[in-house]
């Protein structure tokens, strides 16, 4: 497993937590998605050889988010 941490940007209430929590979550290899509204990030735990962070970036813009 590996861990990576991801800013996102547009995050701004429980609901958006929500949605990128759902969207990380639905790709194959994720294990965990943690998101922060505090700190505007968020923390993927993955197995590398089945996905990666384009993956999650893909997924959080798909969601309606920005990805720095
Ligand atoms: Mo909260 Mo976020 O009402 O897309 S869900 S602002």
């Amino acid at each position: 497993m590996k861990t990576d941490t991801l800013l996102v940007q547009g995050m701004t209430c429980d609901g958006c937590v929500s949605s990128v929590k759902r969207a990380l979550s639905a790709i194959e290899g994720v294990t965990e998605a943690t998101p922060s509204l505090e700190q505007g990030q968020v923390t993927v735990v993955y197995d590398p050889s089945l996905t990666s962070p384009d993956a999650f970036r893909a997924a959080i813009e798909g969601a309606g988010f920005e990805v720095n």
